[in-house]
């Protein structure tokens, strides 16, 4: 099995020279040379600007970046890929959809996250309740780390308007049930907007099976470049949304006094977009297809399930998140020791891992701890790396 990992290990510049252990996946993915390429090609033989230059690298540049969407399109299962939408990220995705859909409720309407959000999916819509006097609720969190929907109908009530949750948490690593939640959601009349940061890149996307409303993910979570995200809707909601951001290439008319918004996915990119970005989030989807996502879950699954049974022998650990639906992030604590320590330890033998609140403090405010050590998964560890990063753990514990 590790062979597997290994021959695609060879494909990421970044293992070339160095033995680096790299167990930080959830915060940001490495890249394939065939992703880097795809961005050096466009600077190198055709970059310009989009649907605005019409001579020959104009056009080029155009094609390479709306085939991006429609790759974008057919990973997600999306009906068009007019519904795909080019953001900087998760986050902006998540940003435009707070501004964008509270302008239709009314103070006192409800809108419903879990305890288990990032940051980026409680901030964007503190910012609007706050302006619009509308209430945010929580739906709790049970011992194993999975969404307790014992008591829902205290939650999804006619009040209820919007229901935002992650896919996968980027703490715990449950795996949520986004076609229920959606059913749940519809059934009181919501809006389902599913947090796909950590979902895209580890499990089977399909938005027309989960039938949420709106699904968003990042690029360079999924092997692709940093400052590309995707927000994917239903068409007949985002024709209804207002813009987000005004300026060029969003607009059908503008005069001194009024402006007309251009049809989607434009009136929601603003301005030149992220050119590059998405033509390297294209190549980062042409070598997941080639991989196959089947094979990526099966092979983290595994990795996990081995990660979870050497972890848990470390003495006085403590794990965050025991739900056997789980993707490949392990997130823990072992006592007496300060996850900081843990990772400057842990760097001396050139293992990458994440440590500190990973932009989820309500969630680390639940879990009663203040800072939490995270191993995270991709295609290219090994159950190598686990045994590396359990023998490297084991020693700083003998240095305690
Ligand atoms: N989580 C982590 O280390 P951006 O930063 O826009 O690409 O993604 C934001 C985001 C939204 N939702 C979830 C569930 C996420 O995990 C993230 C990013 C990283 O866990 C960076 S904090």
């Amino acid at each position: 099995m590790d062979d597997w990992a290994n021959k695609i290990k060879n494909d990421f510049p970044i293992f070339d020279s160095s033995d680096l252990i790299y167990l930080d996946n959830a915060a940001t993915t490495q890249k394939p040379e065939s992703v880097i390429n795809a961005i050096n090609a466009f600077y190198k033989e055709t970059n310009a600007n989009v649907h605005r230059a019409i001579y020959s690298i104009g056009n080029e540049a155009t094609k390479r970046f709306e085939d991006a969407r429609e790759k974008v399109s057919s990973f997600i299962n999306a009906p068009s890929s007019k519904e795909v939408i080019f953001t900087s990220g998760a986050t902006e995705s998540l940003n435009l959809l707070a501004s964008s859909l509270v302008s239709n409720l009314k103070p006192g309407d409800e809108i419903l996250l879990s305890e288990m959000e990032h940051h980026s999916n409680i901030v964007p819509w503190q910012i609007v309740a706050k302006k619009f006097n509308l209430i945010i609720r929580y739906l709790p969190i049970d011992q194993i780390g999975e969404l307790d929907l014992n008591n829902s109908e205290d939650f999804f009530t006619k009040k209820t308007k919007i229901v935002s949750i992650a896919h996968v948490s980027n703490v715990l690593g449950t795996i949520n049930p986004i076609k229920k939640l959606a059913g749940m959601a519809h059934s009181i009349g919501a809006i389902f907007i599913a947090d796909g940061a950590q979902g895209a890149p580890h499990t089977k996307v399909d938005v027309k099976e989960f039938d949420c409303d709106f699904y968003v993910f990042s690029g360079h979570k999924m092997l692709g470049p940093t400052g590309v995200g995707i927000l994917w809707g239903k068409t007949k909601l985002l024709e209804e949304m207002d813009p987000f951001m005004g300026g060029g290439e969003m607009i059908e008319d503008v005069s001194f006094e009024e402006s007309t918004w251009n049809n989607i996915p434009y009136k929601f990119e603003a301005g030149t977009p992220n050119i590059a970005q998405a033509i390297g989030l294209g190549a980062a989807i042409d070598y997941l297809n080639t991989i196959g996502i089947e094979n990526i879950q099966s092979h983290e699954k595994k990795l996990t399930r081995y990660a979870l049974e050497q972890v848990s022998q470390i003495k006085n650990i403590m794990i965050h998140g025991t739900s056997n639906n789980k993707s490949g992030v392990i997130s823990f604590n072992i006592k007496d020791i300060h996850p900081q320590d843990l990772t400057q330890f842990l760097d001396q033998d050139n293992i990458a891992i994440r440590v500190g609140q990973h932009c989820a403090q309500p969630l680390l405010s639940v879990l009663k701890e203040t800072s939490t050590a995270r191993i995270s998964f991709y295609i290219y560890n090994t159950h190598e790396d686990i045994d590396k990063f359990c023998h490297s753990i084991n020693k700083t514990l003998s240095y305690f």
